[in-house]
């Protein structure tokens, strides 16, 4: 058996990773859930991996990225895993901002 590509750190709850986790689910990407503490503070975890306590944050075990922020991660996720992605390449214009 083997790991999920992608680790989702998350809270029960939160409206931001829901809306990660329904892209990932349009995408049919599979993914580990690891719930932080609601405390702030205590959010040692994420903080080591993305070098931020908010959530959501993933790390994608397949290409090596490491991000927060929601919309950010959907333009990600999109840009590399979307329909369109084959077609346009590798989806760069998602990850350099589409400058
Ligand atoms: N702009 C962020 C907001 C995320 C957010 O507010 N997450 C809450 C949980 S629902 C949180 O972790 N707040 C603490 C923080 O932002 O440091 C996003 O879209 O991902």
């Amino acid at each position: 058996m083997t790991d999920p590509q992608i680790t989702l750190y998350r809270l029960q709850a939160c409206p931001y990773c829901e809306r990660v986790v329904r892209t990932l689910g349009e995408f049919g990407l599979e993914y580990r859930s690891r719930y932080v503490e609601p405390m702030h503070s205590e959010r040692n975890v994420v903080k080591r991996v993305s070098g931020a306590r908010s959530v959501p944050a993933i790390v994608d075990h397949e290409t090596g990225v490491t991000m927060s922020e929601s919309a950010n991660i959907v333009e990600y996720l999109t840009g590399t895993y979307g329909a369109a992605a084959g077609e346009t390449g590798t989806g760069e214009a998602a990850a350099d901002g589409g400058v």
